[in-house]
């Protein structure tokens, strides 16, 4: 990143301020997610959820097709082009979002791009065949995340040579290397060590610990966190019972230097990064 950059530019209609963090809803447009009534139900429930969470303090909405949970299937991307892209076209068309997509498929990238989005944000950090070429072609700014593995395998018993923000700060380096390499500028890009991703609660909470470590890295940090299972396993809480938990940690990442946030739950999380964002402010 250039010293004097002041925000990031999102595509063709958006910029994201680099002086203060931001929140990102999360929005499911797996058939699953929604009563899947056919794809008009489904995305017209999905822009009534993308309003609420606009209403709600979201300044980005993250619109994912493929479950990564583990053991998920992976779908076919043609599934996943045909949930994904009709979202994004009505999120930009009707309602000016800046909308960034979950997705690791190369064709989902350049058709996104083409939609509208103002982000990419691989979980697989450009490392299915041809995605890093997409990525490049599409302009717009990329998340690099830290996974081992496939959703699938990833949390069989998950284990590091060197401490664990060590292990992700590599693996994010060579990312970034690889991006820089196709001529992704550094303007572009953003990295996320991955929580739950490949990890144990023990690895993500140190991780959580030391969030700050990663900052030499010299990107944006985006993190999520948000009803994940490092909250359910720490606090004993079913996954509809980690608001509380999630907030404390949305806190603990902004003020260890998160720049975005990724969370089911904006209104509270917008209130906790507003309010840890205007006490780091103060006084610097
Ligand atoms: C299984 C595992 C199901 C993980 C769902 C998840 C992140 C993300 C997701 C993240 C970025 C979830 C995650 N997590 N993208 N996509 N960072 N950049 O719980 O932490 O949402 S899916």
């Amino acid at each position: 990143m250039s010293k004097e950059t002041t925000s990031m530019s999102c595509g063709e209609r958006h910029r994201l301020s680099l002086g203060r963090p931001h929140v990102m809803g999360i929005l499911n447009v797996t058939p699953d997610s929604f009563s899947d009534g056919g794809r008009h139900a489904v995305s017209d429930a999905a822009l009534r959820r993308a309003e609420e969470m606009l209403r709600e303090g979201a300044d980005i909405i993250d619109v994912g097709g493929e479950s990564t949970r583990p053991g998920a299937t992976p779908v076919d991307v043609q599934q996943e082009m045909d949930r994904v892209v009709p979202v994004v076209e009505r999120l930009t068309g009707e309602l000016g979002a800046l909308v960034s997509v979950d997705t690791s498929a190369p064709e989902v990238m350049t058709a996104i791009t083409v939609a509208g989005a103002g982000m990419i944000n691989d979980v697989r950090s450009l490392r299915r065949p041809g995605a890093l070429e997409a990525a490049a072609a599409s302009g717009l700014p990329v998340c690099l995340m830290h996974m081992v593995g496939e959703p699938d395998n990833m949390q069989n018993d998950p284990r590091y040579e060197r401490p664990i923000e060590e292990e992700v700060a590599t693996f994010l380096e060579q990312q970034i290397a690889r991006c820089r390499g196709v001529g992704i500028d550094g303007d572009r890009l953003l990295v996320d060590p991955g929580f739950g991703f490949a990890k144990t609660l023990a690895h993500n909470l140190r991780l959580m610990n030391r969030l700050e470590y990663l900052q030499y890295l010299g990107y944006p940090l985006l993190v999520g966190t948000s009803r994940k299972g490092m909250i359910g396993r720490a606090l004993s809480r079913e996954v509809d019972e980690r608001l509380y938990g999630g907030l404390a940690l949305t806190t603990l990442a902004v003020s260890k230097g998160a720049w975005i946030i990724r969370t089911h739950d904006v209104a509270a999380s917008a209130d906790a990064v507003g309010m840890t964002s205007a006490v780091l402010k103060e006084g610097k």
